[in-house]
C-alpha cells in the first residue's frame, strides 16, 4: 500500500494488511504505529481519543519510538526527538514498512551526533494468533562516539486495568520512577490498583505476558536487543493531568515498553550499529 494522507489530520501514513486481514497504521511522523487490529477489526493497541495529530507533537498511543533518549535519562526533552520527527519511507509491502530517520546532528543542540535510525514494522501470524514485529536499528554515521537510551513505548488495549496482570517479571529488579528510582524486586505478577511507572532491568527476552481476565486474551511480549522493559499505567491523577489523554482512559490501556533504560546508556562507535526488536503475539480467548 502506498503512502496515503489521512483526511482527518493531513498527515502521511501507511496502512499495512496481513494475509489473514490484520491491519496496522504507521505514520511517517515519528515512524509512529498508531493502531494494530486483528482480522475482526478489534483494536489490540490503544490510542487516546484525545491524541493530537499535529507535528511535532508525539501521538498519544500506539508505539512512540523513544530515541536517542528514554524519559529523562539524558539532556534531551522527554523521550528524545525521533518521535517528534518525520521519517522517510525506505521500503513497503502489503504487510510491512521500513522507515528511516537520517539525523544530521542539528536536530537538538544537546545531541550533535549524526545517526540513521531505521524502523521496520511487519505483520504476521503464529497459528491463530496475529503477530506484530517492530525492529529498530541505530547506526552511528558520525565521527564521534554517541550514547543513547531508547524504548518502544507500546500502548496495549485492554478490557479494564483491574482485569490485567503482567507475568514473567517475578524476581526481576526494577527501579520505581514514582519513588525516585528506588530499586525494588518484583514479587509475583504485576497488578494495577494505582499508578505504576517502573523500569525492569535485565528482563528475559521472552516470557513477559499480559493476561486479561476480562477478555480471556493474552499478549506475549518478546524482545531482543532491549535489556529492560518499562511498565506504566498513569492511573487517575496522571490521566487527568495529560491534555491528550481522557480522564478515564487509564482504565483501557497498559504500556509495556522494551527499553534501553536502566541498563543503559549504550554507546556506539563511529560506524557501529545497534539493533533491537519486539514481537507481540495476540492470543484471543
Ligand atoms: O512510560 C513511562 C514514562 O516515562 C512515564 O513516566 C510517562 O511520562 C510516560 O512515559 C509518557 O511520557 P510522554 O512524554 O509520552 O507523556
Amino acid at each position: 500500500m502506498p503512502v496515503v494522507v489521512d483526511e482527518s489530520n493531513g498527515m502521511e501514513k501507511l496502512v499495512l494488511k496481513s494475509e489473514q486481514g490484520a491491519i496496522a497504521e504507521v505514520y511517517l511522523h515519528g515512524a509512529h504505529v498508531v493502531s494494530w487490529q486483528d482480522a475482526t477489526g478489534k483494536d489490540l493497541m490503544f490510542t487516546s481519543k484525545q491524541a493530537i495529530f499535529k507535528p511535532p507533537k508525539a501521538i498519544r498511543g500506539g508505539v512512540p519510538v523513544c530515541f536517542p533518549q528514554f524519559g529523562q535519562l539524558g539532556p534531551l526533552g522527554q523521550h528524545g526527538f525521533a518521535r517528534n520527527t518525520k521519517f522517510d519511507l525506505l521500503q513497503e509491502t502489503a504487510d510491512s514498512a521500513t522507515l528511516v530517520l537520517k539525523a544530521v546532528g542539528d536536530e537538538d543542540e544537546k545531541y550533535p551526533y549524526p545517526f540513521e535510525l531505521t524502523v521496520r514494522v511487519q505483520l504476521g501470524q503464529q497459528g491463530d494468533a496475529p503477530t506484530f514485529t517492530q525492529e529498530v536499528a541505530a547506526n552511528n554515521t558520525g565521527s564521534e562516539e554517541m550514547s543513547f537510551t531508547a524504548a518502544l513505548h507500546t500502548y496495549f488495549k485492554i478490557s479494564a486495568i483491574g482485569n490485567v496482570a503482567v507475568s514473567g517479571l517475578d524476581g526481576v529488579t526494577y527501579t520505581d520512577s514514582l519513588q525516585g528510582g528506588q530499586r525494588m524486586q518484583q514479587s509475583g505478577d504485576v497488578i494495577f490498583d494505582q499508578e505504576v511507572d517502573r523500569i525492569y532491568l535485565a528482563v528475559p527476552d521472552s516470557g513477559v505476558q499480559i493476561s486479561d481476565s476480562g477478555s480471556g486474551a493474552v499478549f506475549e511480549v518478546h524482545k531482543a536487543g532491549f535489556p529492560d522493559a518499562v511498565v506504566w499505567n498513569p492511573w487517575v491523577a496522571k490521566a487527568q493531568a495529560m491534555a491528550d489523554f481522557g480522564d478515564e482512559e487509564y482504565k483501557e490501556m497498559l504500556c509495556i515498553e522494551p527499553a534501553v533504560a536502566g541498563s543503559g546508556p549504550y554507546k556506539l562507535a563511529p560506524g557501529q550499529t545497534w539493533s533491537g526488536s519486539q514481537t507481540l503475539v495476540y492470543k484471543a480467548a
